[in-house]
């Protein structure tokens, strides 16, 4: 009963297909025509902007909406008929021969890859009023997780001084963090990357669904619109491919596509490892791995074999693992083994997969990924929710179209050096179960140090031990507080090149090191030193430097008069004393302590 001569031909489609759909309540409140003609326009810009962005349309979600409110109102197990077991992957140890291969062939095969951050998520658990690849990783040099991302690319970019063309980086956003991330670079100069070897994609909210008939809930502010959520990472695919940037990279002669998520400061030191597993391997995709605590809050990797012979490696995520395990066998669920740790490695949702097998697939499919829903019920007859629903997919699901001929394998490498995301608050960090993971500002930022301290020492060096602290109600180890730029060292031969003689660090030091020719020889360190080096540059470091160095104190997360990101780690650093040097004339020089 509109006035149909406001609306478009396709805008009247739109509307007829809501109708048949199920969906004539989101009229329902509608004013007679000729009142509010302005939102009642923007409804349906909303409507067609929630259509394009779906594979298939919002005809194609309802219907997958039924389907799955359906399984999940049955209690359709999504596993039904799968058994799991322990899949076999390639276990790194850092530092042995076998990584320092992976590492040699992997640097060498990033000028091929191109680099996908998701970063469209809220972070809802961590509360952080930001988005949160402005975080900073660390408080040594105040890097921000986005900076050292993409110096890190920058660095893989300069391997060995040859310049073979800019490695690609494609940031997904969401409307929660497009515009901060766009200002963030561009308030940064991109970071030192070129503007246009960066791209976002922006993803699209989906339609929230109000009951088991996947009914639209219209937003209880405006009744011309269409409450909204997020889709989940999954998304990343089918964005991807219609871009068109797979082609372009394809035809560009790349060969790698590594997706990474938006908060582990320790990633980087992993890449160039898992990437020589992927190209000695020929993985198709290749998931970073490692060990998980049973019921840790991160998936777990399973083959899962069918009564009828199908096979997949896949990762189960962590609330589904534990039924999954009870249900076909095994009554403790997900406990467990003799080693400490869950049987079945952990997810660290950092991805590898060969363009090639990628846009083949993508090519069928569209890049649309196996979704779900997870509606919480009002009671156990599952007619009601307490919320709207809507539904979700994750990027790590990709592998469940493919057929079983695809190389689908993983790289388990040791947590210190691979995986330390900023997940959770300080408030349910401290209330992690003692030996998990916080997933905290705080742990993210020792586990920096630790890992930095953890490699010079297997390069030879005597890094003092850690001591334990308590910020925000969590212990942690405190290591010095060693940090250097991408471009100094991206693998274990970088840092052997880079260290010789006898060194040593007292656990109450620090040290910075932010140019790329600087070589430590006979150091001894007992204080705090930061040094920088122009490119042209070699610096020797050597001898005793000693002085009072940094102290850290701690900082309340409620303590509202300390800004947020500091807050949040639960401690500052307080400069006290340091040496600093700042080589800016090419040439070569020595620093004698
Ligand atoms: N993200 C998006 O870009 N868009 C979205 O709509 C949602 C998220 P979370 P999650 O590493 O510990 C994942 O929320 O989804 C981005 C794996 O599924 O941090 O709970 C977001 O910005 C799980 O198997 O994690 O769990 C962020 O960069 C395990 O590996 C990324 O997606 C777990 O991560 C992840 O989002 C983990």
């Amino acid at each position: 009963q509109q006035n149909l001569s406001l609306l478009s031909p396709q805008q009247i489609e739109l509307a007829k297909m809501l109708v048949e759909m199920g969906q004539s309540h989101v009229f329902e409140k509608w004013t007679e025509p000729g009142v509010d003609d302005d939102e009642k326009r923007a409804f349906f810009d909303q409507m067609a902007r929630l259509n394009a962005s779906y594979p298939g349309g919002l005809m194609s979600y309802i219907q997958t909406a039924r389907q799955l409110l359906a399984d999940s109102k049955a209690g359709k197990n999504p596993f039904d008929g799968f058994t799991p077991s322990v899949p076999s992957g390639e276990v790194l140890t850092f530092g042995d021969d076998n990584f320092v291969q992976f590492e040699n062939i992997g640097v060498r095969e990033a000028r091929n890859a191109a680099f996908v951050l998701v970063a469209g998520g809220l972070g809802e658990r961590l509360g952080y009023n930001g988005i949160k690849v402005a975080l900073p990783a660390e408080s040594t040099s105040g890097t921000c997780f986005l900076q050292h991302y993409i110096e890190s690319i920058l660095a893989l970019q300069d391997v060995s001084g040859e310049h073979q063309g800019e490695i690609p980086l494609v940031i997904m956003t969401s409307d929660d963090t497009h515009s901060h991330t766009v200002e963030l670079l561009e308030s940064n100069g991109y970071f030192g990357m070129k503007s246009t070897q960066v791209k976002l994609l922006k993803q699209e909210k989906v339609a929230c669904l109000d009951d088991n008939d996947a009914r639209f809930s219209v937003d209880p502010h405006n009744k011309y619109r269409i409450q909204t959520k997020p889709h989940g990472h999954g998304d990343v695919h089918s964005l991807l491919y219609s871009s068109g940037l797979l082609k372009e990279w394809h035809e560009a002669g790349l060969r790698w596509v590594l997706f990474f998520q938006d908060t582990n400061g320790l990633l980087f030191k992993a890449i160039p490892a898992a990437l020589g597993v992927s190209a000695s391997k020929q993985y198709h995709v290749n998931s970073l791995a490692v060990p998980r605590k049973a019921k840790e809050a991160i998936g777990g990797i399973a083959k899962l074999t069918h009564a009828d012979g199908r096979t997949m490696v896949i990762n189960v995520e962590y609330n589904q693992l534990d039924p999954l395990l009870r249900a076909t066998g095994y009554p403790d669920g997900d406990v467990n083994c003799e080693t400490g740790y869950s049987p079945f490695p952990g997810n660290i949702n950092q991805l590898i997969f060969e363009l090639g097998p990628y846009i083949e697939e993508l090519t069928k499919t569209g890049g649309s990924i196996k979704e779900f829903v997870n509606p919480k019920y009002k009671d156990s007859s599952k007619s009601a929710f307490k919320s709207s629903t809507r539904l979700e997919c994750m990027m790590q699901d990709y592998p469940k179209t493919l057929p079983p001929s695809a190389r689908v394998g993983f790289t388990v490498l040791d947590t210190w050096l691979a995986y330390a995301p900023v997940k959770n608050n300080p408030e349910d960090a401290a209330k992690v179960p003692k030996g998990n993971p916080y997933h905290s500002a705080t742990s993210g930022e020792m586990a920096i140090y630790r890992a930095n301290s953890l490699i010079l020492r297997k390069a030879g060096v005597k890094v003092e031990d850690p001591v334990n602290q308590v910020f925000n109600g969590q212990e942690v180890e405190v290591w010095p507080l060693i940090t250097w730029k991408p471009k100094w060292a991206l693998t274990f031969a970088d840092i052997k090149r880079k260290v010789s003689g006898s060194c040593s660090i007292s656990q109450k030091s620090a040290m910075v090191i932010k140019g790329r020719n600087i070589f430590l020889e006979d150091l001894s360190l007992d204080g705090a030193l930061v040094i920088d080096a122009v490119e042209e540059t070699e610096v020797k470091v050597g001898g005793s430097v000693q002085n009072k160095g940094w102290m850290i104190e701690n900082v309340d997360y409620k303590d509202v008069s300390a800004p947020e990101e500091v807050r949040i780690r639960g401690f500052r650093i307080n400069r006290v004393e340091h040496l600093e040097k700042t080589y800016s004339e090419p040439g070569k020089f020595t620093l004698k302590g």
